[in-house]
């Protein structure tokens, strides 16, 4: 059996004990992880902090620059390895990871390589009251070791996400992925080596959440920041955890995201797109859209397309090019997922199509498969309709003016991202900019341009990453001001 090791200063190691890395679509083991213990993360953490005295410490920008490049290089070398590590560690399609996954976290690196050499900082020329001057610039030091905890959805493409500014930024990092997807993070130690980063500036720790490495590396007292993507729950948690220590965070949480579709939107887009954005990777990207606004006049129409289309997707093996929709990633999330679907049923809703789990007769009834699923009828008071399900599901609901559409789909404790289909340029802006999220897409969805800010607002998370907004909050501002 294949073991996966924690990586610290450049070796593998071998924890006390082990947990099994599971394939979600026929529930076999693929690896046995080994877990790492309070030593463990101490001696990980240990480890950046030397790095961070060493080479990695005295290297100028551009060179750092030259070393994320490399690590794209190293991703794109070993590009099937990824995508196989991806698949079998998550259960999705092989076409999802050949196309987003792992292109996305070669990206990552090449995106902060390409900005950091080019990041400016403001300065100031003040006045000073006896009539002269002083100057006042700042300059951008690294934080020190980067915490950075991952879920298990997108995990290369959130893992590369924080670690490729974080890097830029001339910090070193110990990572905790998800204990359901340890393989890729795993695998980007070697391509780390590859590329001629230091020994002790990318270090791995395997593990879960409480009681275990990620709450031994949030509380640890010598990381100086935490990064995290996961549960807006995780989140509190990590929070608490974090206080004794007063540690910045970056927070990437959950959502209930909205799209609103307009009558005068380019119907057959817009049932596309919204389609895309209710079941890409089995529902299971933060972005998601779980509830759906649709104008009355095309309610019924919609409805009936997006149903259509939801059957028309390929469920399957994630190792066939053409499968659409892989399982979802355990079979404790599907237990949860498939309570949701219960729930609606108790709720009242009127089943569009799925609510099930499929069958295949054969290994992939192991797996942990569900159906796309579509509902309607529901109050928007009901918890199917308030809660994030992190499954292939929507809930479609009419709506008769744009305000009302507009206070449906902010009425959410979420603000993570929204959608508006429409053909009126200057009601797409209008709308947008009245979303209380983090980012609004018009006529399309999870379109990214990694210069942007991204997060999101209340329970969808804290602050923003994404191009300067990444470079600042992986940096310490030191503002020199100098009388002249
Ligand atoms: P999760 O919060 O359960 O776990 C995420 C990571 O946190 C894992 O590595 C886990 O081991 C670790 N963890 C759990 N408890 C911890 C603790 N007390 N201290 C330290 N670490 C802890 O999330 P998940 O189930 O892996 O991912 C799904 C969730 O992530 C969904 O809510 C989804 O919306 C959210 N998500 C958000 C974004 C975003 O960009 N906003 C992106 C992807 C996923
Ligand atoms: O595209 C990104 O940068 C990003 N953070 C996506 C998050 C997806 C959530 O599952």
């Amino acid at each position: 059996m294949k073991s996966i090791l924690n990586y610290i200063d450049g070796e593998f190691v071998r924890g006390k004990c082990d947990f099994a890395d599971v394939n979600p679509a026929d529930g076999s083991t693929i690896a046995q992880v080994s877990e790492a213990n309070e030593d463990i993360v101490d001696r990980a953490v240990c480890a950046a902090r030397k790095a961070l005295r060493g080479d990695w410490g005295r290297l100028i920008v551009r060179d750092r620059a030259v070393c994320l490049n490399r690590a794209a290089d190293a991703i794109e070398a070993r590009f099937d390895s990824f995508v196989a590590a991806e698949v079998a560690d998550t259960g999705k399609p092989i076409a999802l990871a050949s196309k987003l996954d792992v292109p996305r976290a070669a990206a990552n690196f090449r995106a902060f390589a390409d900005l950091i050499k080019t990041a400016g900082l403001e300065s100031f020329q003040t006045e000073t009251p006896d009539g002269k001057n002083a100057l006042n610039y700042a300059v951008r030091k690294p934080l020190g070791v980067v915490g950075i905890i991952t879920p298990w959805n997108l995990p290369l493409l959130l893992l590369t996400w924080k670690v490729a500014p974080a890097l830029a930024c001339g910090n070193t990092v110990v990572v905790k992925p998800s204990e359901e997807t340890p393989a890729t993070a795993t695998l980007l130690a070697e391509a780390m080596k590859e590329a001629g980063i230091p020994d002790g500036v990318y270090n791995v720790v395997h593990g879960f959440g409480p009681n275990s490495a990620g709450e031994f590396l949030t509380r640890h007292p010598d990381v100086n920041a935490v990064t995290f993507t996961g549960e807006s729950q995780t989140g509190a948690a990590i929070m608490k955890s974090v206080a004794a220590t007063v540690k910045p965070v970056s927070f990437e949480l959950g959502g209930k995201n909205a799209a609103i579709v307009f009558a005068d939107c380019d119907f057959d887009d817009a049932v596309s797109g919204v389609a895309e954005a209710a079941f890409l990777n089995t529902g299971q990207v933060c972005l998601c859209t779980e509830r759906i606004y649709v104008e009355r006049a095309i309610f019924d129409g919609f409805v009936d397309k997006l149903k259509l289309k939801a059957g028309s997707l390929r469920i399957g093996s994630p190792l066939d090019k053409t499968t659409d929709l892989g399982p979802l990633i355990s079979a404790q999330h599907r237990d949860k997922v498939l309570s949701y679907y219960r729930l609606a049923r108790e709720e009242g809703a009127t089943l569009i199509t799925g609510g099930g789990v499929p069958g295949f007769g054969s290994p992939l009834d192991k797996g942990f498969y569900v159906q796309p699923t579509i509902y309607t009828g529901l109050p928007e008071s009901a918890r199917c309709v308030k809660e994030e399900i992190f499954g292939p599901v929507c809930h479609i609901a009419p709506f008769d003016t744009e305000e009302e559409a507009i206070s449906m789909a902010n009425d959410t404790k979420y603000g993570l991202a929204a959608s508006v289909w429409t053909t009126n340029l200057k009601r797409g802006h209008r709308v947008a900019q009245r979303m209380n999220v983090g980012i609004t897409w018009v006529n399309c969805w999870f379109l990214r341009d990694l210069r942007t800010p991204f997060g999101g607002a209340g329970l969808s998370g804290i602050g923003r990453e994404g191009g300067m907004h990444s470079l600042n909050f992986y940096s310490e501002l030191n503002n020199v001001c100098i009388r002249l």
